[in-house]
């Protein structure tokens, strides 16, 4: 096992586990712009670490993040320079944004509780999530006096659809994780005291499966949704031979070996064996 801490974040891998976590309990985990920078920091170091091979982004205490900073991402920003706005806007997209949703290795978020406003780009740059059913969220902005910025509306909208995206965008209401679930913002919700373990099992089943095919599989269909269709099938046909370049383990020889030669496993119900 091994642990790393900046001022904000902190993280710890076991069993091929990194755990990243907001780590600002007494303000909500608010994201403040040295939260920001700790998190690609931090996000770097998982990428290096050959140790981890799932990355949980949760939160201390009882929040995973109540959003924007709003004294030291706003106040204390308004009214100063412009470029210190760019600046602090700049950091907080590069994680929340590029670094997480086209991270190498697969992403879960695991909401434990309070989530508002910016926490929602994190919340869907992640491959999956669950939630705890006890979770509330919000986009607050409305209800202090923004509209949501950065790429909030369009995440939300874009993982549940305009009628529902609109719906919290005007009118600032709180959902719980079982609602979450349900328009899919969520891929589940469970109890609080079944969030742990729920989300160790599913790191695990995807730390069971190739790491380079999983890059290809998740990145290549990320990009591919962007794509015009003919665009997106040449780029996924281009994702399949580089993942079979890249994966020196030569795993979908094995993959095949395993089922057709040694009828050793049926992949339509589990992954070859990486030995
Ligand atoms: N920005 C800055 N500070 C925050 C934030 C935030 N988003 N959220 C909480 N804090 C701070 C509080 O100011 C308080 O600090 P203090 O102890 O130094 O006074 C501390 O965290 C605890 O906050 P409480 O409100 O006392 O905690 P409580 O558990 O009662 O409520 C809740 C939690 C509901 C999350 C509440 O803090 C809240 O409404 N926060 C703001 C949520 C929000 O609107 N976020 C912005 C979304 S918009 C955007 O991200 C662009
Ligand atoms: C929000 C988030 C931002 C931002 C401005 O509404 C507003 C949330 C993540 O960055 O720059």
């Amino acid at each position: 096992m091994s642990e790393q801490e900046w001022e904000t974040v902190r993280t710890t891998v076991a069993d091929g586990i990194g755990w990243l976590e907001f780590n600002r309990p007494d303000k909500r985990n608010a994201m403040s712009p040295q939260l920001n920078v700790d998190m690609a920091e931090a996000l770097h170091a998982l990428d290096r670490d050959d140790a981890c091979g799932v990355v949980v982004l949760t939160g201390a205490g009882d929040a995973w993040s109540a959003g924007m900073d709003l004294k030291e991402y706003f106040r204390e920003v308004d009214g100063g320079p412009l470029w210190r706005q760019r600046e602090v806007r700049e950091q907080s997209q590069t994680w929340q944004f590029r670094i997480l949703r086209h991270f190498s290795k697969p992403t879960i978020a695991m909401v434990n509780g309070w989530c508002f406003g910016g926490a929602f780009i994190p919340l869907v740059s992640c491959d999956l999530a669950i939630a705890a059913d006890e979770a509330t969220f919000g986009l607050s902005e409305i209800n202090w006096g923004i509209p949501p910025g950065g790429m909030v509306s369009r995440c939300l909208a874009d993982t549940v659809g305009s009628r529902q995206a609109l719906w919290y965008i005007m009118t600032g209401e709180t959902f719980d994780g079982r609602r979450a679930a349900e328009m899919n913002l969520v891929n589940k919700s469970v109890p609080l005291d079944q969030l742990r373990d729920e989300t160790v099992t599913l790191a695990k089943t995807l730390l069971d499966k190739n790491p380079v095919v999983m890059d290809a599989a998740k990145n290549g269909y990320k990009h591919a949704a962007e794509m015009s269709w003919e665009g997106a099938l040449d780029y996924l046909y281009a994702k399949l031979e580089q993942s079979q370049f890249n994966d020196r383990s030569k795993g979908r020889e094995e993959g095949l070996k395993q089922f057709l030669d040694d009828k050793a496993i049926r992949p339509g119900l589990q992954a070859y064996n990486k030995g």
